[in-house]
């Protein structure tokens, strides 16, 4: 290779997703990759399940054997510069007792626990038995906790309606789990999209217009990879979330549209 072209090669940040495959591609390892490449970051992942869905609809889901998860994480691990790590959907206790196992040994990365239960569609992604392990084993190996209003009401055992039980319960989360926790209040309907993060000893908010009359999926999925992206930069964590806040929100404003029999679909654009 000529000096010249061995100047021009440059190494991009790396960035890991232990996730599930949606067949629809709006949420999932393929949300968290489109977002990674549209940040700059080359992104590698370890595939914790397949899941049969359209936006709106899960069909099935297909759970991977624990062990070729562990194998996915250990060899990507050993072989790449991660710099981040974000977990999605995890599917089953098993598979959390092996990403746990395995990133127990990880120093000195940053890592965001997406507590993925719930879709926006309602249908449940997680069997309850793994929410247990969530709270005793992941949450503590946490940079950061993202989950939306139905996961926190979950997590804190009551419902969360306004903006000051959002503050109640990031905090109340953050100091349980000895984590940073990044509240997302998306499903509150209202003029702004209004988020609240739990870090140190404080609370502080990010906002964005609300994009009204939409129905979203995969917006978690893709904010949460954009502030593993940005900390794969090496953003500290209020500015990662600020730079991530305004990418999800451009992603659902360009969103594209399909029609399909009476319905409409909906679907991020996160190249934009
Ligand atoms: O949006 C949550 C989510 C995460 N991961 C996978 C999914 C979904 C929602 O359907 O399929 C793989």
């Amino acid at each position: 290779m000529s000096n010249k072209k061995a100047r021009r090669s440059q190494s991009a940040a790396v960035a890991l997703t232990i996730a599930g495959s949606d067949s629809s591609a709006g949420a999932g390892a393929q949300a968290d990759l489109k977002t990674f490449s549209a940040l700059g970051v080359y992104g590698v992942t370890a595939m914790t399940c397949i899941v049969a869905e359209t936006p709106g609809k899960v069909s099935r889901i297909q759970p991977a054997d624990p062990e070729i998860v562990h194998e996915q994480i250990e060899l990507l691990l050993k072989h790449f510069p991660v710099a981040a790590i974000k977990t999605g959907l995890l599917c089953n206790a098993a598979i959390v007792a092996e990403v746990v196992r395995s990133l127990r040994k990880v120093k000195r990365r940053h890592l965001v626990v997406d507590p993925v239960m719930i879709a926006t569609s309602g249908d449940a992604l997680l069997a309850s038995k793994a929410v247990q392990l969530y709270e005793r084993e992941l949450f503590p190996l946490a940079t950061l906790i993202t989950p939306n209003l139905d996961e926190a009401a979950r997590l804190v055992g009551e419902p969360i309606g306004n903006l000051g039980e959002m503050h109640r319960a990031a905090t109340t989360l953050g100091k349980k789990y000895g984590a940073a926790v990044l509240l997302k209040g998306g499903h509150l309907r209202g003029r702004q999209a209004i988020d609240v993060l739990y870090f140190g000893n404080g609370t502080r908010e990010f906002s964005a217009p609300f994009v009204a009359r939409l129905k979203t999926h995969g917006t978690g999925c893709t904010y949460s990879a954009a502030i593993t992206a940005e900390l794969a930069k090496g953003a500290e964590l209020g500015r990662a979330i600020a730079t991530a806040k305004r990418f999800v929100t451009a992603a659902i404003r360009s969103h594209f549209v399909w029609k399909s029999g009476r319905d409409r679909i909906f679907a991020l654009n996160q190249s934009s």
